[in-house]
């Protein structure tokens, strides 16, 4: 069982003595220890297997004094999971045995997760939550259905921005949508079964909702985001966009509660805009972590000040973290959040 750390007590916006700090893709490769393991294992192995999956999630949080874990998993292993496996290519990134561009390719697909598939994900949230500390939140996670569709209609990462997802948008709309919807559902059902294993909360990653402008976003996003904060509703669902958090509105923001936003804008922009009631998590600049300490501390002073001293801050960064970051840096970045004045009511 879990007892309310900073984490959990700021999602209830209650005041806590400092600010939560996690960083999006904490385990990864800016790690010698991660390297190390990767050097033995494929990325797949070290994904499905739960001994090694808790130890890679671990790695970070025994490194630097965090208030939450998430778990070593990918966006991915969902499409897999309803019949598009995935490897990940060295340098260049994740690439789909298929892709689904047509009537019949989604008909090819699972209509949902068969029992079992993702087990070594739940597996992995049962022993992570049995060996962390109690105030320690952990965090599972899924991809955004708009996200997921990217990689899905493509075949994988794309340098030139998922090309074919938006002709499908044009040329297909009714498939399109016919596609959104089974990730929504596929979604829905793994984020509530990781809730069920053991996760505190959930994120949901919107890593190219930000390729859409207003309009598109409003019609081949927010729906199924809406359908998937409904089935989630009394959760802890923090959603986090790129490029696209000022879209909402703040009775749209509302009905997702935690928000993670970005570093285009300062969090004070959203403060003010979306209210007091919504808990925001962000936003350095991942490149901070690239200046000398001096800098970056005062970096990461200033992203706390920004939004001032209530409650209902969670610190993060922007984006993920990048492999060349060196780890030193972080523990800077977490001692400077550590050292700022408390949160007060
Ligand atoms: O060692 C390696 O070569 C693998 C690199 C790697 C890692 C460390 C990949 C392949 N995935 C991961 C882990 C991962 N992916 C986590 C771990 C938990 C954490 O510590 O935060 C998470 C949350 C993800 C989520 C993810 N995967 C996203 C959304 C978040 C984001 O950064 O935008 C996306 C878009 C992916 C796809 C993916 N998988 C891997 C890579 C390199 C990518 C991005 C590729 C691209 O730009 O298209």
């Amino acid at each position: 069982m879990t007892t309310p750390g900073r984490f959990l007590q700021t999602c209830d916006l209650r005041q806590t003595d400092s600010r939560p700090v996690w960083l999006m893709r904490q385990a990864g490769r800016y790690l010698p220890e991660y390297r190390q393991i990767r050097e033995r294992h494929s990325f797949k192995e070290m994904v499905t297997t739960p001994e090694l999956c808790a130890e890679i999630t671990l790695q970070p949080i025994r490194r630097y004094d965090l208030d939450a874990a998430i778990i070593f998993s990918d966006i991915l292993v969902l499409l897999e999971a309803l019949g598009a496996p995935y490897e990940i290519i060295e340098g260049r990134g994740p690439v789909l045995e298929r892709t689904v561009r047509s009537a019949a390719d989604l008909d090819s697909l699972s209509t949902g997760v068969e029992a079992g598939d993702l087990d070594y994900v739940y597996e992995s949230l049962g022993l992570l939550r049995a060996e962390l500390a109690p105030e320690l939140a952990l965090l599972g996670f899924a991809g955004a259905p708009w996200t997921l569709a990217c990689y899905l209609v493509s075949g994988g990462s794309s340098q030139d921005g998922f090309p074919e997802i938006i002709g499908l948008s044009k040329d297909e709309p009714v498939l399109l949508t016919k596609i959104l919807e089974r990730l929504t559902d596929a979604v829905i059902a793994h984020l509530k079964a990781q809730l069920q294993a053991g996760a505190d909360a959930v994120q949901v990653f919107d890593s190219w909702a930000g390729m859409l402008g207003r309009e598109q976003y409003r019609e081949l996003v927010l729906p199924h985001m809406q359908r998937i904060a409904a089935a989630l509703a009394g959760e802890r669902v923090i959603y986090f966009l790129k490029g696209a958090t000022h879209y909402l509105s703040a009775a749209e923001a509302a009905q997702f509660r935690l928000l993670s936003v970005d570093h285009q804008r300062p969090l004070s922009y959203y403060r003010d805009k979306l209210g007091g009631d919504i808990v925001l998590q962000g936003n350095l600049d991942p490149a901070a972590l690239r200046l000398d300490p001096a800098e970056l501390a005062a970096e990461t002073r200033k992203v706390l000040a920004d939004h001032g001293p209530g409650p209902g801050h969670i610190f993060n960064l922007g984006h993920g973290i990048t492999p060349d970051i060196p780890p030193e840096h972080v523990q800077v970045m977490v001692e400077t959040v550590r050292a700022f004045a408390p949160v007060t009511a």
